[in-house]
């Protein structure tokens, strides 16, 4: 057994019923073989043993009343995974899955998502399993202010900076805000994704999705090719998928599906992003509507026939785990070029052998969808600034950190033999300045 081997086993045996931590880590540890072959003084000082160890998980009770006047309770976290680099950063996810296993393998991957950003931020990630879904604004805020009420006493500018995820957008953002202001009577950048009004960055709404097409077009433009013209499947129908689409469309791409977790739209004459807007970001209402007001499109329920769809591009976009091996082999099938990840950890491991494999252009969500937080990390600038960038400066940034990071995790896997291998480029990249920081920092 060698050493990620055994930091693995002793990974599962330490954390049994993690199933989503286990694979993050799996796919991140064997990526990392060849440089902790290079450096035996990782092993001496258990540097891996303690990258997948949180240096904290607060976990914690919210409690909050319903409209109906019912007490619920709801669990909270805050995983504080490595500050080498800088603050703990990284989303907060309110959806009705979150567990201790997500939380910790969103967590894993934002601590290499942020160092491959180029910019001082360390990894963390937080959330509720409470579903936003359905309940009235002032439900939303009720909850939220519970939920920072406990956690406000763990985060700060300088500390821990939350953000949005899933289920957490500007409402929930605006609400979080609002409660930490009162307790600790401070105007200061702790959350970003803040409204315009308050602090917050313009283009951090569109920043995701915006950078996972400016990577992808970099990808597509060292090899004499772009969107225009392509066939593109994007999943989901959130903050991520949204700005995607609008960037891809306005490269050129016929986007012709999305989704959302009852089922997914196919309109062969191209998605009219408006409609999606409409539905999903004003009346938080169902895709299924899209197909009633659009002429010519079809719903269809579930979400996994999506994948037998041909296209030349594919962007995941939704959750953990919405490629799998069928879904894989369904995309090469009908002729996949590219895929980027727009979602965490969208792929499993065997759906990103099969595309690897079929030599499709894989771009790992580390790389692929760090444009949101990098962006984050802008707002953050433009806090302790105090000052305020315009829309152009900031899509200007983001763009080039994207092409950046392409470049980066292109040299890294053509330096550690595995050149064209985007998954073990992004690992090794992302994880040699933090091995640097811990290393230069002592023990700790
Ligand atoms: P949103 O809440 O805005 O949208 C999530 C979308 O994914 C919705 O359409 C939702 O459908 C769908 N979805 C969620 N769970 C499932 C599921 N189990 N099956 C099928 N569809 C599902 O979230 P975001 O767009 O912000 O996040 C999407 C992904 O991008 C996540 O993996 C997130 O971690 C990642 N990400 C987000 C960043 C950001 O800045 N927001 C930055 C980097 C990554 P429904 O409405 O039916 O639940
Ligand atoms: O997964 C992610 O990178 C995010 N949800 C964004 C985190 C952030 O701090 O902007």
């Amino acid at each position: 057994m060698d050493y990620v081997e055994r930091v693995l086993e002793t990974l599962k045996a330490k954390n049994p019923n993690e199933p989503e931590f286990h694979q993050a880590a799996t796919e991140i540890l064997n990526g990392l073989r060849p440089v902790v072959g290079r450096h035996p003084e990782y092993e001496k000082t258990a540097l891996l043993e303690r990258f997948v160890e949180p240096e904290r998980i607060i976990m914690f009770r919210v409690p909050w009343v319903d409209d109906g006047g019912n007490v619920r309770v709801n669990k909270g976290y805050r995983v504080q995974f490595n500050s080498a680099i800088g603050p703990y950063k990284g989303g907060l996810r309110f959806h009705p899955s979150v567990n201790l296993s997500i939380m910790k393998f969103l967590g894993l991957e934002q601590i290499l998502k942020n160092s491959l950003t180029g910019l001082p931020i360390g990894g963390g990630k937080g959330g509720s399993d409470f579903d936003p879904k359905g309940k009235s604004d002032m439900e939303v805020m009720r909850f939220c202010q519970s939920f920072m009420t406990e956690l406000f006493r763990h985060i700060g500018q300088d500390t821990d900076v939350p953000a949005g995820d899933i289920g957490v957008g500007g409402r929930e953002i605006g609400y979080l805000f609002g409660q930490y202001k009162r307790l600790r009577g401070e105007h200061v950048g702790v959350l970003t994704g803040r409204g315009l009004s308050y602090g917050g960055s313009l283009a951090r709404t569109e920043a995701t999705g915006y950078g996972l097409v400016y990577m992808m077009e970099e990808a597509l433009k060292c090899r004499g090719d772009g969107f225009k013209g392509k066939t593109v499947i994007v999943s989901g129908s959130g903050n991520v998928a949204i700005y995607a689409v609008q960037k891809a469309q306005s490269l050129g791409a016929n986007v012709v599906a999305m989704y959302d977790s009852n089922g997914y739209i196919y309109d062969k004459n191209g998605i009219d992003l408006a409609v999606v807007k409409q539905i999903k970001e004003v009346e938080r209402g169902r895709i299924k509507l899209y197909a009633e007001r659009v002429k010519g499109a079809e719903y269809h329920e579930g979400c996994k026939g999506i994948w037998n769809i041909p296209c030349d591009i594919a962007l995941p976009c939704a959750t953990q785990n919405e490629i799998d091996e069928e879904s894989a082999k369904a995309l090469v099938r009908g002729g996949v070029k590219y895929v980027g990840e727009g979602a965490n950890m969208p792929t499993t491991l065997g759906g990103i052998s099969v595309f690897q494999n079929a030599n499709v252009v894989f771009l790992p969500a580390k790389a692929a969808n760090a444009g949101g937080v990098a962006t984050s990390a802008l707002e953050m600038a433009q806090s302790s600034g105090r000052s305020y960038w315009s829309f152009e400066e900031v899509d200007a940034k983001l763009k080039t950190i994207m092409v950046n990071i392409y470049h980066n995790i292109d040299r890294a896997a053509a330096e550690y033999g595995a050149a064209g291998d985007y998954v073990a480029g992004a690992n090794i990249a992302g994880f040699l300045k933090v091995a640097d920081a811990m290393t230069a920092q002592g023990i700790v």
